[in-house]
């Protein structure tokens, strides 16, 4: 993942954090920390540190993108009125595919005056609001989009309202596009998967609040889905249309370019901040982010190696490579994203209401923070890799010919010691 500006203020700050928890007194910026070796279990003092964290990405940091000619969040604000775009107008409809054999008895119709309004969806709201923190990450993108808040009330309530009464398989769904059906972006899920969730696992949900805050025109405002576990192109913006179907296949748009629209989101971790030099016998201070997916996330690890070092032969994944732990780090108390005194407004579904804590830590779907303090090394020039063990104790990436199911490559970069 790249440096960029959603990431740079939360993880440098986060980063930091440690790092001065780690005894490194003094500290203006990672470049300076060039002492104290690295500690597998956080200081006590992070506690106290962990407070000032900013995790969540601010809105107008996060990287939104649409297609559509012109895409629907760059339409004026009379024609996003005039085309269901803002919460005056907006309309859910929920039906049968014509083309299929499904019943429903009370499908949510514009024509039958019967189609879900922003008020019904905020009397919904107020019984089944949920929150859920999730990052938003594309199949084809190394680089995560933003790490946010999302609120919103689960599909399959409004899926009940419709009174589905047989041959549903799956749930066809798009959003806005100037009214043009070959601009439409089109996504699916097994009804299944709509209707009920494994305990632990998050609900598919008709999401309005980004941190805390309505969603913004670029987000997909004024109503979106999103699916917990997918990948973006899953979570569909500026959402209308729900169509229920006996058509057992996926119809996604993302699928016409060769991606796996189905795969849920992969664990990798990326090297956040490296530096590309460093000093003999200095200890270097690396941070990185994991993406946490399917498979959870147990460690990050890097692996430094000399460069003219003779690689273990028949190891193409590295599985023998001298890999060390890193630091995970630990739930910060100050959230950031522009939430209210950097507080979680309600607590997420992640958290325990009892103990006011995340049930797990670090969470799937989420973006977890690592550092760590490499013992100094002698001059010369090295490779560096990371990789993450997942939940199951698998390194991850695996060996993944299929990078269209979730762009996942191990990532090795060079440093150089200079002496
Ligand atoms: N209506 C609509 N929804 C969409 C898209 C789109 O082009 N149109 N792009 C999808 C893809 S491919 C991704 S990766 C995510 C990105 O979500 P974000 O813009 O909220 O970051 O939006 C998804 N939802
Ligand atoms: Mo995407």
């Amino acid at each position: 993942m790249k440096k960029t500006t959603q990431l740079a203020n939360e993880h440098a700050e986060l980063t930091r954090r440690h790092f001065l928890g780690l005894g490194a007194a003094g500290v203006a910026g990672l470049a300076a920390v060039s002492r104290a070796a690295a500690a597998p279990q956080l200081p006590p003092a992070l506690a106290d540190a962990v407070a000032k964290l900013e995790y969540l990405t601010p809105v107008d940091k996060f990287r939104f993108i649409g297609r559509g000619a012109p895409p629907p969040h760059a339409l004026p604000p009379e024609k996003r009125r005039a085309v269901g775009l803002d919460r005056e107008t907006w309309q859910l409809e929920v039906t049968a595919d014509p083309e299929s054999d499904s019943k429903i008895e009370r499908p949510l119709s514009k024509q039958l005056g019967t189609a879900l309004n922003w008020d019904g969806l905020m009397k919904l709201a107020e019984k089944h609001a949920v929150r859920f923190l999730k990052l938003i990450t594309c199949t084809n993108v190394g680089e995560p989009f933003g790490m946010g808040l999302w609120e919103g009330v689960p599909l399959r309530e409004i899926i009940w309202l419709t009174q589905p009464k047989a041959n549903v398989r799956r749930v066809f769904y798009w959003g806005y596009h100037n009214d043009d059906p070959k601009q439409r972006f089109r996504s699916s899920l097994p009804i299944g998967r709509v209707l009920e969730e494994p305990p632990g696992e998050l609900p598919i949900i008709l999401c309005y609040k980004l941190n805390g805050q309505w969603l913004t025109p670029a987000a997909g405002a004024p109503v979106r889905i999103i699916v917990p576990e997918g990948y973006g192109n899953q979570s569909v913006k500026w959402i209308q249309h729900v169509m229920l179907t006996n058509n057992p296949q996926a119809n996604n748009t993302y699928a016409e370019k060769n991606n796996d629209v189905e795969s849920p989101m992969k664990t990798a971790a990326r090297f956040y901040r490296l530096p590309a030099t460093a000093k003999p016998s200095q200890a270097i201070p690396i941070t990185g982010v994991a993406q946490v997916g399917l498979s959870g996330l147990s460690k990050v690890q890097y692996w430094l190696r000399r460069e003219d070092e003779a690689l273990p032969p028949d190891d193409p994944y590295f599985t023998k490579g001298d890999w060390k732990d890193a630091t995970i780090l630990p739930p910060p108390e100050r959230w950031g994203g522009g939430l209210p005194d950097g507080r979680l407004p309600d607590m997420p579904l992640q958290y325990d209401p009892a103990t006011g804590k995340p049930r797990t830590w670090p969470l799937r779907y989420t973006l977890a923070h690592s550092a760590v303090l490499v013992p100094g090394v002698p001059a010369g020039r090295y490779r560096i890799c990371c990789r993450t063990i997942d939940g199951n104790g698998i390194a991850q990436p695996m060996p993944r010919p299929f990078l269209k199911s979730g762009h996942n490559a191990l990532q090795e970069k060079p440093l150089v010691v200079e002496g």
